[in-house]
């Protein structure tokens, strides 16, 4: 049962819900039996953040074009609480079984400064097209055995993908190929590496294990139930070792799981334990096929784009119920020129809501996909980003919904055994200048101008019911 459902069901019961709003306001959710990402303090964690940085591919050194005045200026335009940070594997071993820690440390700083500014990081060890030498990014030369087969450039660099050199060398990689050396050791040892590095950062939330598995020559639930389960249980194995307390984010094959088509993508156990002790999260994209071949979300292409919304809804919570994780959407966006771009970003926004699913838009790199554009002015996308939000919740979440028309935020939860903390509530300037007052069950902690984000401290019993509207 989704969480939706319960939550329509409890909220009936109990009568909880405060404010019932308008067809524009915000959907309203309860939890029951609903799985959430979870800080080091048990509290529910509403992820909403950009990715950083599509840039991290091409330079040379494996980082995203920002310097700190940029995370800046992200937390001052957005108040973003999350990031999906991208890592290269050729910058983390360089050499087979030789680790940059130079390099790990430029991200530890980059991390820093997203950390001291209240965001959480998931490391994304990205890869599109398997990595250079096959005209892609992301692997080693040294690990990537292409056996000298071509791969044409493409106007569309996702049909580089078929190309023969990219999947023989994903072939080898994957070793379903007699052949093909064991690869996946140094990638799961890599990992092992980096999460040594970083399992004692505050700042870093988890680990995205690979961006769009692709399969090579194996494809569908072969290669998900097959070599790709294979490598995750693995590198999950490597990264508990070294890490017993970090999420670990998982993928499924981006072809089709962006689309909308199901995943074959099976359990995978945490060596934490089974249950809430788990901490393995899936992480899918989503990209309908008519606005990766460009199109806007209007016309017929809208009306596919709304089938593939809603197929793509019903396949991510089946494979993560499967899963028994939570889910956080890795990737979306689109060229927001297109027509109806910033309705269908308004639109995957409240679907998110509405599934208890994180988000991370897709790209903070500036130009015409971006909140901001090549001059790092804000674009007509970032209020459609930028809205009132709680982004810390102190139990088991039962129902949050921004109403514009009242500005009114209204959050309630479920106290829970072990959860520490106060929840905190993200409110914008153009709608909170001068912050938030708590009206309920709740009453109004500490104040941070500068992440906007408002703590509300509560008692311990029962369900707890707060609203935050604007201070005068
Ligand atoms: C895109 C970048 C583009 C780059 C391409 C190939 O926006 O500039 O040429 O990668 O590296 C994904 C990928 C993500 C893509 C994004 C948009 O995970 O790396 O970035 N996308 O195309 N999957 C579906 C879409």
């Amino acid at each position: 049962i989704g969480w939706t459902a319960a939550g329509a069901a409890l909220a009936v019961a109990a009568a909880l819900l405060v404010v019932v709003g308008p067809a524009e306001a915000g959907p309203a959710h309860t939890a029951t039996g609903h799985r959430w990402i979870t800080d080091d303090q048990g509290r529910a964690l509403v992820l909403t953040g950009l990715n950083t940085a599509s840039s991290a591919k091409s330079r040379p050194d494996g980082l995203p074009w920002i310097k700190e005045a940029d995370v800046q200026r992200e937390s001052d335009a957005l108040g973003s609480g999350f990031v999906r940070f991208l890592i290269q594997w050729r910058n983390v071993e360089p050499r087979p079984g030789e680790y940059d820690d130079g390099y790990l440390a430029q991200v530890a700083e980059r991390v820093r400064w997203y950390g001291t500014r209240g965001y959480r990081v998931m490391l994304d060890l990205h890869q599109d097209v398997y990595g250079p030498k096959v005209k892609g990014n992301g692997a080693p030369e040294w690990a990537t055995e292409n056996e000298g087969l071509p791969v044409a450039e493409q106007g569309q660099w996702e049909l580089k993908y078929i190309e023969p050199g990219t999947v023989r060398a994903f072939d080898n990689f994957w070793g379903t190929r007699t052949a093909s050396r064991d690869l996946r050791a140094h990638y799961a040892a890599a990992w092992a590496h980096v999460a040594a590095r970083f399992a004692d950062d505050p700042a870093v939330l988890g680990y995205d294990l690979m961006n769009e598995p692709f399969g090579g020559s194996v494809q569908g639930p072969a290669f998900e139930a097959g070599p790709l389960a294979a490598l995750y249980r693995r590198t999950i194995a490597a990264i508990r070792k070294v890490d017993h307390d970090s999420w670990i984010f998982v993928e499924p094959e981006a072809v089709s799981a962006n689309w909308g088509l199901p995943s074959a993508l099976p359990y995978l156990a945490d060596p934490r334990g089974d249950g809430p002790e788990a901490r393995i999260a899936y992480a899918p994209h989503l990209y309908p096929l008519p606005m990766d071949l460009g199109g806007g979300y209007t016309g017929d292409a809208g009306k596919w784009v709304d089938r593939t919304l809603t197929s793509w809804r019903e396949q991510t919570e089946k494979t993560a119920e499967r899963l028994g994780a939570p889910v956080l959407i890795g990737e979306y966006g689109l060229d927001t020129n297109l027509p109806g771009a910033l309705r269908y970003v308004a639109k995957v926004r409240a679907m998110a809501d509405d599934m208890g699913a994180g988000t991370a838009y897709w790209s903070n790199d500036p130009g015409s996909w971006a909140p901001w554009d090549q001059n790092l002015k804000p674009t007509a996308l970032l209020p459609v980003l930028d809205r009132p939000e709680p982004r810390v919740i102190a139990g088991d979440p039962v129902a949050y919904a921004w109403d514009e028309r009242s500005r009114t935020l209204s959050v309630s939860w479920r106290p829970a055994e072990g959860v520490r903390g106060d929840t905190e509530v993200y409110l914008p300037a153009r709608f909170f200048p001068r912050g938030g007052v708590v009206a309920g069950d709740g009453s109004a902690g500490v104040w941070n101008a500068n992440s906007r984000t408002l703590h509300v401290a509560s008692g311990s019993g029962g369900t707890v019911s707060v609203r935050i509207t604007p201070r005068a």
